[in-house]
This record gives structure tokens, sequence and C-alpha cells, in this order.
């Protein structure tokens, strides 16, 4: 029998599909852990270079399977919820040293829609929809997503949705910048698809680098960052990578990079 998670090894990049489609993808505990493990799994793995996040059925994720036991009452600890599942698990998706590809289609509501934003380049369908849901149960937008709508949609834009819970398009959240692109919905797996056979391709120090520094920026300072590329460079300069990507130009041939 199929588990809460399906996993797929392609040429050079993983597939990782949420399997709980009876519930839209609600995530509980055990899709929690395997999950988490998959990712360390696929950032440990030389032979994997990318990853590609999608969910099995007609949406994307509902957030929190809210029919786990004890999310509700005095003895409730919706912290350690966060903490042991959610927090954990867009961690390990901003700490991946590898880029996360997110593939969204029909709904992803609530923390589903925050790990879609965690991502590293999200595609969305053109009709998906994304929904802020926690106001609607009386929780607030978690999971990173005061964050990540903060930054990526802006503040005027992040209050709207966090307080009215309305759901937006995929296109509306191309547009406010909340994910890379939305494409017709008979479209998104294989673009995804076709994105991670991209990234395989990449040299992977240079993308982890990247990864890393881009994240390092919407902290660090000017100067600060100047610093962190300068030293960065100053690495990438020695690869085996790099100097197959120079070699590759002057003989006006394609390269190929071994990920060193
Ligand atoms: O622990 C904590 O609470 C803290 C962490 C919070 C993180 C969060 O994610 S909080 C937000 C949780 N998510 C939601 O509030 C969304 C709840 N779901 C919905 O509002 C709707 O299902 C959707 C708008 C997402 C989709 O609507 P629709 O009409 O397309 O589908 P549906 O019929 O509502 O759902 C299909 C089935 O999935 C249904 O089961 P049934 O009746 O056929 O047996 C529904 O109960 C189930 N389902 C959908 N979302 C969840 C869920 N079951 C458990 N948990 C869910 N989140």
């Amino acid at each position: 029998e199929a588990g809460p998670l399906l996993v797929e090894q392609r040429q050079g990049w993983r597939k990782l599909t949420l399997n709980r489609p009876q519930k839209l993808n609600a995530f509980d505990a055990a899709l929690h852990a395997t999950l988490c493990d998959a990712l360390e799994d696929a950032g440990r793995d030389p032979a994997c270079r990318a990853v590609l996040l999608s969910g099995a059925g007609r949406g994307f994720c509902a957030g929190q399977d809210l029919a786990e036991p004890g999310l509700t009452g005095q003895e409730a600890d919706l912290g350690a919820v966060l903490d042991r599942g959610w927090n954990r698990l867009v961690r390990t998706i901003r700490d991946l040293p590898k880029p996360v590809v997110c593939a969204v289609h029909g709904v992803a509501a609530g923390a589903g829609a925050s790990i879609a934003f965690a991502c590293d380049i999200t595609l969305a369908a053109e009709d998906a929809r994304f929904a802020q849901a926690f106001i609607r149960i009386g929780l607030i937008p978690d999971s990173g997503a005061t964050w990540t709508l903060t930054h990526l949609a802006g503040p005027a834009r992040a209050r709207a949705l966090a307080m009215l819970g309305d759901p937006i398009s995929g296109s509306e959240a191309a547009a406010m910048g909340l994910v890379w692109r939305a494409v017709p919905s008979d479209a998104v797996m294989g673009e995804a698809e076709k994105l991670c056979d991209r990234l395989a391709r990449l040299p992977a120090g240079a993308l982890a680098a990247t990864k890393r520094a881009l994240a390092a920026a919407e902290s660090n300072g000017f100067d600060a960052q100047l610093a962190l590329e300068a030293q960065m460079q100053r690495e990438l300069g020695r690869s085996a990578d790099y100097a197959e990507g120079v070699a590759a130009f002057q003989q006006k041939r394609a390269a190929r990079f071994e990920g060193a």
C-alpha cells in the first residue's frame, strides 16, 4: 500500500508527492516525519541535485490535518505542533543545499500555502487557489507565512491576505510575487519537471551557494553581502565546475558539470 509520501528518483533529481488525497494532502505527524526524512535524504544523496514537491489528487495541500487529536482545548499546544512539524519542515526546505521546486495545482491552504512560499521556485496552475485559511479558524499565518507574505508580496498585500483570508488564484499569486510563475493547469507538472531536469544539469555547488547567498541577503546589509559574495566566489573560482564552465565557453560547446 502506498504511504503518505511517494518518492521517485528521476534523472539527477527526486520527486516527492504528498499522498493523502482523500484529505487534500493535509499533514499529520506521520507525513511530517516522512517528508522531513525524505528531504534530508535528498540533501545527502549526490545523485539528487534538485527536489520537486507536489501533491497527489485534486489539490496541493490543505495544511494541518485538523482531525489530528489534541489540537484544541486548554491542553492543546500548537506551538509544539509547529516546532515539531511545520517549522522543522520549512527550515529543512530552506536549509537544503539544493533547489526545491514546488508545483501547486488546486488548493494550497493554510500551512500548505506556507510551504509553497518557502520553496525555491514555485510554479502554480493559473487556476490554483492559495488561501490564508488561518484567520477563518482563529489563528495567525504560520509556518513562516507572516515572514514570507511580507517579504515576497510586501506589507500591504500581506496584511489584506492574512486578515481577510480570501483565496487568490495562481495567476494572482504570481502577479504578487508569491510564486515564480503561473502556467495552465495541464502544464504545471510538465513545466516543473523540466525545471528539475535543467537544475540537475547546472553546477550543484554554485546552486547551493546561490541559495545560501540569497537567504543571507534577506537579513544582511549591502556591505555584508558584498563580503559574502567575495568569499563564496573565491571558493567557487577554484571549483572544477567553474573551470569546466569557462572551458566550455571558450570551446563553444555545452558544459558538463560534475557538481564539484
Ligand atoms: O495545529 C495547528 O492547527 C497549528 C498549525 C496550523 C497550520 C495550518 O495549516 S492551519 C489551517 C488548516 N487548514 C485549513 O483550515 C483548511 C481546511 N480546509 C478547507 O478549508 C477546505 O477543505 C479547502 C478550502 C482547503 C478545500 O475545500 P474543498 O471544498 O475543495 O474540499 P473539502 O470538501 O472541504 O475537502 C475535501 C476533504 O478533505 C474533506 O473530507 P471529506 O468530507 O470528503 O471526508 C475535508 O474534510 C478534508 N480536508 C480538507 N482540509 C482538511 C481536511 N481534513 C483535515 N484537515 C484539513 N486541513
